[in-house]
Parts: C-alpha cells; sequence; structure tokens
C-alpha cells in the first residue's frame, strides 16, 4: 500500500492473486498417469540408462527416488550408482532400486495440454511458462478470504482432468507465488496473504529469489548476505552500486514486491463450464436451467476473451459414469450466445426422462480473430456424437471444474462444488 492510486485497468497489488502453478515431478507423474502400478515407487526418467549405453542425463525422478540422492540434470550414471534399474539389479543387492523409463515428450505434452486447459477453464489470466508450469491472474475469480479453497479446488481439478498432482503458491505477486508452489513440493499448497510477502521470504536463502542465479548468490554471499532477509535488509543504494539495475530488483523481490503483470501467453483449445447435481435428477426443466447457467458462464467467458469457436457440446453424465458428448460445428466460427443456448437445449433433447448426475457445455475449435465471425447460417451437422468428429477433442478432454473430493472443496449457491462460483473479492483486501 501507500503507492496512490492504481493505474487504470489494474489492481493495487495488495489487491492481486497471483498463483503459480508447478506440476510435481511432471514427466515421472506422466509415467505414473498410464501405469498406475508405478504410483509409490522409485521411477526415474531420462535417457541413457539401457544396457551398453553410458551417456545421458536424468530429465526428473519422482519424490521416491530423489530420497536417495536422484534428481534433475544428475548423470545417469551417477543415477544407477544410487538407484540401479529394478531389471538389471544384481541378485544379491537387496538395496532400493528405481524404475526407470525414457523421456517421451510427445505424451508429458498432450497430457500438460489437459493441464493447461484447466488452467484456462478456471483464469481468464493465464501465462504458461513451460510444459509444467504457469501463472495465473485470478483477482477477478477469488479473493483473499477463499484463495485457499480456490487453490485446493484447482488442484482437484487437475487430477481429476489430467491425472497428475500440482502444487501452487498464492500471492499478491508472480516473484513470490513462484517460491511459494515451491515451497512444500509435492502437493504443495502454500499462501502467502498480503502483508505477509517479507516474513514469509526472510528465512529462505537469497539463491530462491527470482533474479538471484548461482553466481550473483555467490557475490551476495560474499558480502554477508545470506538470506532474502539479509537481502531486505541491505542497503539498496550499494545494491545498485554492485549490481546495477537488477541490484534494485533483486532488493524489492527480497521484500516481496515485484511489479510485473501477469501477461497472457497461451491459448485455450476449448472452454467449458461443467456442474455437478447434489443428487441425480430427471427433472427437465432443471437440466435445461442447468445448461442455461452453464452456457452463460461459457460464452461469457468467450465474449470477455474475444473468443469465437466453431463446435458447440455438452456433456452429460449418467449415474455412476456413463459419460455422454454431443457436439455440433459451424463451418465458420462465430460468437453467438443465443445459439449457444438453441444449440445446447437442442444436444440434450436425446436425454430427456434420463436421470442425470452432471452437465458441461464447451465451445471448443476457437478462434482469436473477431474479424474471421462468419455467416450465422451455415450450419455442419455433425452427427449428435462428439466422438464422430474429426475436429473434437476425445470425451475425456472435456473440461470439467468440479473438484474430485468433498471436504474442504468450496459450495456454492446451487449445492454443488465448482471452482468458477467464487465470489469476487472483497474491496477492503
Ligand atoms: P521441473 O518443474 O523443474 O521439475 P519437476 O516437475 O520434475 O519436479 P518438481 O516437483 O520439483 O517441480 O521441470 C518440469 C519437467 O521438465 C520435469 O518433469 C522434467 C523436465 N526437466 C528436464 O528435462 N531437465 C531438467 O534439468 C529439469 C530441471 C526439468
Ligand atoms: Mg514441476
Amino acid at each position: 500500500m501507500g503507492r496512490g492510486f492504481p493505474e487504470p485497468g489494474r489492481r493495487d497489488d495488495d489487491q492481486r492473486v497471483v498463483l503459480h502453478v508447478d506440476m510435481d515431478c511432471f514427466y515421472a507423474a506422466c509415467e505414473r498417469r498410464r501405469a498406475p502400478d508405478l504410483m509409490g515407487e522409485p521411477v526415474v526418467v531420462g535417457m541413457g540408462y539401457e544396457d551398453g549405453e553410458t551417456h545421458g542425463a536424468v530429465a526428473t525422478a519422482s519424490y521416491e527416488a530423489r530420497e536417495h540422492g536422484v534428481e534433475s540434470a544428475q548423470p545417469i550414471s551417477q543415477a544407477l550408482d544410487v538407484l540401479p534399474r529394478v531389471e538389471t539389479a544384481p541378485d544379491d543387492y537387496d538395496g532400493p532400486v528405481g524404475y526407470y523409463r525414457p523421456v517421451d515428450l510427445k505424451y508429458y505434452s498432450s497430457v500438460s495440454e489437459e493441464v493447461k486447459a484447466v488452467l484456462h477453464d478456471v483464469a481468464d489470466v493465464v501465462r504458461e511458462v513451460s510444459i509444467d508450469e504457469a501463472y495465473l491472474d485470478v483477482s477477478d475469480r477469488v479473493g483473499w478470504h477463499s484463495v485457499e479453497i480456490f487453490a485446493r479446488s484447482l488442484q482437484g481439478a487437475i487430477e481429476e482432468a489430467a491425472g497428475v498432482p500440482a502444487s501452487i503458491g498464492c500471492a499478491t505477486n508472480m516473484a513470490t507465488a513462484k517460491i511459494a508452489s515451491d515451497h512444500d513440493k509435492p502437493d504443495g499448497l502454500v499462501v502467502v496473504r498480503p502483508g505477509e510477502e517479507r516474513a514469509f521470504l526472510a528465512p529462505l536463502d537469497v539463491a530462491a529469489l527470482h533474479g538471484v542465479g548461482p553466481v550473483t548468490a555467490g557475490e551476495l554471499h560474499g558480502m554477508g548476505i545470506e538470506t532474502a532477509g539479509d537481502l531486505a535488509a541491505a542497503d539498496r543504494d550499494a545494491l545498485v552500486d554492485r549490481f546495477g539495475e537488477r541490484g534494485r530488483e533483486i532488493h524489492a523481490h527480497a521484500r516481496g514486491r515485484d511489479d510485473r503483470v501477469v501477461e497472457p501467453r497461451g491459448r485455450p483449445k476449448s472452454l467449458s463450464s461443467e456442474s455437478a447435481f447434489t443428487e441425480a435428477t430427471d427433472d427437465p426443466d432443471r437440466v435445461r436451467e442447468r445448461l442455461r447457467t452453464l452456457a452463460t458462464e461459457v460464452t461469457d467467458r468467450c465474449a470477455a476473451r474475444d473468443v469465437l469457436y466453431k463446435t458447440i457440446g455438452i456433456k452429460v453424465v449418467r449415474p455412476p459414469f456413463d459419460v455422454n458428448t454431443r457436439a455440433r460445428s459451424l463451418s465458420g466460427p462465430v460468437a453467438d450466445p443465443d445459439l449457444v443456448q438453441r444449440v445446447v437445449a437442442d444436444l440434450v433433447e436425446e436425454f430427456e426422462g434420463q436421470r442425470v448426475r452432471k452437465l458441461g457445455v464447451r465451445v471448443s475449435n476457437l478462434s482469436f480473430d473477431a474479424a474471421t465471425q462468419a455467416g450465422l447460417d451455415d450450419w455442419a451437422d455433425d452427427g449428435t456424437d462428439a466422438g464422430s468428429d474429426p475436429d473434437s477433442d476425445a470425451p475425456d478432454e472435456f473440461r470439467g471444474n468440479e473438484p474430485t473430493c468433498g471436504g474442504n472443496r468450496g459450495r456454492t449457491r446451487r449445492g454443488q462444488t465448482s471452482i468458477l462460483d467464487f465470489e469476487p473479492p472483497d474491496s477492503g483486501e
């Protein structure tokens, strides 16, 4: 605070809610997703571990493997020394063994797409940073009073949709959120509330700070500045003398300040909303009403982002897990909420009288150029099953936002859990 009025179009820092999402041992988690037997086992993903090979490095290791000293970027020979392969460990060896897998970037990218789709569904401002990392500005979606439950729900939604675990850091700025996401891995959730930044960072080594690489960290240590707390308390002018403009920057980061705005990068492939009934219903009015609400949520988000869509779909889940998707495509992209409502109402007709547990609305084949909007009268009906639509994603890629576990998840007005239903922040926070 004390920085005067926020610039137009941007909030005061104390009101911003920035999340940093970083997947836990991502490549290893992907391997576990397709081979659940590996759950709880030491898994190493890397190259060069086959017999006869000598070169290669560890891409990542599960936390169980890390306990034995295996880590990213380590020569694979070193990993094999401390954690021999289960397949080739000598008969008389009774130490720990690891499950080694080669890097399959194509598969990890596809899992990453599923994760990113969830992120785009819960936040309008998403900055994709790498295959397993993104920043979200969710200031318009959640206030500090409910950020923890929002982030827990997001972890649940990612796990449900993509089958891999994430750690999340929440703070008023990017630099602090990133450190927070790393602070309690795996499955970590660390919330640094406004005003707590400096105290949270103080005990950490300066090397943990954004902008402090190994060389700078060494120089700072040489100056007697070991922790972020030391750096925050150091004389800023002396830092500027030594490191130039960067001295000012790292001093600010050590104090938990970072003025960077979360600039969006990376685009969603689809936008969807889902919600579950507390108990399955066959009441057509309730089903239609719920779909209207979901369709409005989705088209509002499209409008906010200037997104056009070519395919409109619904998902109908009958108890217990019978997932049905239906979709229709236009010949060209449009942005037409009324049309979405009509199509959705049309598509759900075949389910009339059936018991429904969960519903979803999705638009896909997105286009981000408003100038490309086509006429509305030129429909191409895909038939009823989205699976037959070559442009359509597989049904299990339908993005939801309903967390899987109850307990500490958010309850909404309509009685079901949904992380899109959080109130905007209190103005005072
Ligand atoms: P990270 O997020 O750095 O690591 P991680 O997700 O494996 O583990 P953590 O729980 O600590 O976040 O990197 C993401 C992926 O990038 C990782 O799974 C594998 C790949 N990677 C490499 O291939 N080489 C490397 O040196 C590092 C650091 C990562
Ligand atoms: Mg990671």
